[in-house]
């Protein structure tokens, strides 16, 4: 099953919205196999977003994702990484359409509620970032059998 790295962002745990971004991933059936609160330090936030670095917007996101604690996810379900960014909603709430996370409960450029990966190569090195293997449960939930297929 595919896997990816999801997080509620400091401004989603602030805004008391952990729960009902869960239930989102609940309710389509996505499998939740490790979760934690966690804060983010400066490291692994430039380890993250290593890519950004230089742009105009690194640093400002750099203080933001270590503003608070975030809680993260390992996510599994098939080709879950586009259902996850699907599910999210374009960058920034304003833009986003209803119905998405960001669409539904963002309306800030910088501040963004969740984060997914954008790939399978980068869900593989985020979650080797935000968890160990022994974080990471392997389990069938009753009902699976029509959840996936
Ligand atoms: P996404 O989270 O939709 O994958 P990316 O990968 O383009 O977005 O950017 C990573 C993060 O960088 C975003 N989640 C957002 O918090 C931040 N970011 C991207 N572009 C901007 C921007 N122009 N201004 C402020 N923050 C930005």
């Amino acid at each position: 099953m595919d896997r990816t790295l999801v997080f509620v962002k400091p401004d989603g745990v602030q805004r008391r919205l952990i729960g009902r971004i869960i239930s989102r991933l609940e309710d389509k059936g996505l499998r939740i196999v490790g979760l934690k609160m966690m804060r983010v330090d400066t490291a692994l936030a430039e380890r993250h977003y290593a890519e950004h670095k230089g742009k105009p917007f690194y640093e400002k996101l750099l203080k933001f994702v270590t503003a608070g604690p975030i809680v993260a996810m390992v996510i599994e379900g098939n080709d879950i990484v586009a259902v996850v960014r699907k599910m999210m909603g374009k960058t920034f709430g304003l833009e986003a359409e209803p119905g998405t996370i960001r669409g539904d409960f963002g309306a800030a450029k910088t501040f963004n509620l969740v984060h997914g990966s954008d790939s399978a190569a980068s869900a593989d090195r985020e979650i080797g970032l935000y968890f160990r293997p022994e974080e990471i449960l392997q389990y069938a939930r009753s009902g699976d059998e029509w959840t996936f297929d």
